[in-house]
């Protein structure tokens, strides 16, 4: 898989996905973006591949929309409809994430910002560097959050600290996305990008099937009532009960020894 503005590494069940124009941050450009949907679909379908981790080239993750794609129509005075350009682009790119049947980590290595704040979001498991932070700038160009920070944001830190970060756009830093639990874990910057990797790895022997039907299952409860989210997880235990890995781990368990899964 060669892009101009992605690299993707393979190793063994372990994908990783580095945005790369770190002369912008890693703003998402149209061509990244492109790049990224491309690359998100692919994964989601490559069975082999059982972890991804999502990381940015240099010192940023990403700084969200590359402004510059619409310079010359703001400089003319022109104010685009902004629906195609989500629809297009981010609209397509989130829910390959937030649904890719396996674990998604953002190595959130730096700065965070708008759209790129949305895409670290949309991974399960957010690991980030004492450097990294995170804002969501919309509002500093008089905009809404878009790319599913309004889904995903008052989800994982609560709608009070949602609402203040999307209001006031304010830069919060690793440490205290920690404490509002809007990252898991904080690193030292050098020790970042192996942290994942190694976090990943461990997914990655893990039973992926389980994994992704545990994805499916939260994203559905959080708009379900109970008595359905209990017929669903009922349901997805049929299909994770039917599994290899559930017979395998059953059996390891009982046999005292280590499960050797395989995903499915
Ligand atoms: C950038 C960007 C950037 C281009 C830094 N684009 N170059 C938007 C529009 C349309 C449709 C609908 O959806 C959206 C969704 C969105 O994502 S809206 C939000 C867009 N993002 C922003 O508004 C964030 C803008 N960037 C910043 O506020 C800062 O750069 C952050 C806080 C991310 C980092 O600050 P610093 O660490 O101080 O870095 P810097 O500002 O010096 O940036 C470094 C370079 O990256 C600089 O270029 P230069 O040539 O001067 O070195 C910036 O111009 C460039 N850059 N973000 N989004």
């Amino acid at each position: 898989m060669r892009y101009d503005q992605v690299n993707v590494n393979l190793d063994e069940a372990v994908a990783t996905v580095r945005m790369s124009n770190p002369a912008k941050l890693n703003a998402l450009s149209r061509t990244m973006t492109t790049e990224l949907i491309d690359v998100f679909g692919r994964l989601s379908e490559e069975e082999a591949i059982r972890a991804v981790v999502l990381i940015g080239e240099g010192r940023g993750f990403s700084a969200g929309a590359d402004l510059g794609d619409l310079e010359e129509a703001y400089r003319r005075g022109e104010r685009p409809k902004l629906s195609g350009f989500l629809r297009d682009g981010y609209n397509q790119l989130i829910p390959l994430i937030a649904r890719a049947p396996k674990p998604v980590i953002a190595a959130v290595n730096g700065a965070a910002a708008g759209a790129g704040l949305s895409l670290a979001l949309a991974c399960d498991i957010r690991v980030a560097s004492e450097a990294a932070t995170f804002n969501t700038a919309f509002v500093h160009i008089g905009l809404v959050p878009d790319s599913g920070a309004c889904y995903f944001l008052p989800r994982t830190v609560g709608i009070g600290r949602a609402l203040e970060m999307a209001i006031t756009g304010e830069r919060v830093a690793a440490s205290a996305a920690r404490e509002m639990g809007l990252v898991g874990r904080v690193v030292p910057a050098e020790a970042l990008e192996a942290e994942a990797l190694a976090l990943a790895r461990k997914l990655a022997a893990m039973p992926t099937a389980a994994i992704a039907l545990t994805k499916r299952l939260f994203r559905e409860a959080a708009t379900l009532p109970l008595e359905q989210t209990l017929e669903r997880e009922a349901e997805g235990q049929d299909l994770a009960g039917a599994s290899d890995d559930h017979m395998e781990g059953v059996l390891a368990f009982l046999e005292k020894r280590r499960p050797t899964f395989t995903g499915r």
